[in-house]
């Protein structure tokens, strides 16, 4: 297939499911247990979705030794291109990498894997002519030094950006609309990390939708945020709303699920 031309042209994913361990998922404040059940009908749902939405979703089995492994957008990095085996930035999430590895050299023909450092994949933001890597408290400069240059092998430019420090990732603050915007909340938007592109600001109160989801024509949007729903319905967007609220129990949003790329 041809290279891609937009950054949210997909036609392939991974996903994997969760294991009951889930409900022990890390959360940075002091949020209840999600329910396991509801976790699945959410990543069910997802899966659903995503395949209505034209991609492939290839499903794995849960890891219960790893309670944040139904998040496996944090472990790798995916490409048309090749995949790159990253290093999550919180002890408990390090062996994940090592468990999506052979799925990976399976799929792609290049794997490569990360030089040095942290990096979290919740914290790096694709677009068409750059890879922005946000530095928090999973990514650190080494690992966002080291990414860089597995992206150049790759062909593609990588540029280090920050991530507010309330926030657990770049990404769980920002997302790609199209080629030239990005929804984003104030506090990210206002470091003037965006330059070069439109944004789109999530009303106050609502920056958990920031993390939002283009999937080809469609933009997935966790359900409760109105204002958000309006602000896209508004620019033109076609948009989905998926429920998230068990998994923004431990902090997750709809980015986190899966990894995407198109083959
Ligand atoms: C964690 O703290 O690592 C998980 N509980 C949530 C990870 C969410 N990942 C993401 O947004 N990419």
């Amino acid at each position: 297939m041809q290279k891609p031309l937009r950054a949210f042209d997909f036609d392939s994913a991974i996903a994997r499911k969760p294991g009951t361990s889930v409900v022990k998922g890390l959360r940075a404040g002091g949020q209840e247990d999600p329910d396991f059940e509801a976790v699945c009908a959410e990543h069910d749902a997802y899966v659903a979705a995503l395949r209505h939405a034209g991609v492939e979703v290839q499903v794995l089995e849960p890891l219960e030794a790893f309670p944040d492994s139904v998040f496996v957008e944090d472990p790798a990095l995916v490409f048309h291109e090749g995949a790159i085996l990253l290093r999550p930035g919180v002890g408990s999430r390090e062996g994940e990498t090592a468990a999506i590895a052979p799925v990976l050299r399976d799929r792609f023909d290049r794997v490569l894997e990360l030089g040095a450092g942290y990096v979290d994949g919740g914290d790096v933001l694709t677009t068409s002519d750059r890879v922005m890597i946000g530095l928090s408290a999973r990514t650190d400069r080494e690992g966002a030094e080291a990414l860089i240059s597995s992206l150049a092998k790759l062909g593609r430019k990588g540029e280090i950006v920050h991530t507010p420090s309330s926030v657990l990732h770049f990404k769980s603050d920002c997302s790609l609309m199209d080629d030239t915007t990005i929804l984003s909340t104030q506090r990210l938007a206002e470091s003037g990390v965006f330059s070069g592109f439109e944004t789109l600001i999530v009303p106050e109160g609502e920056e958990g939708a920031a993390n939002a989801l283009r999937i080809n024509d469609t933009i997935f949007l966790a359900e409760g945020f109105p204002g958000t729903l309006a602000l896209l319905e508004g620019a033109g967007y076609h948009l989905a709303t998926l429920k998230t609220s068990e998994i923004a129990k431990i902090d997750a949003g709809l980015s986190c699920m899966s990894l995407r790329w198109l083959s």
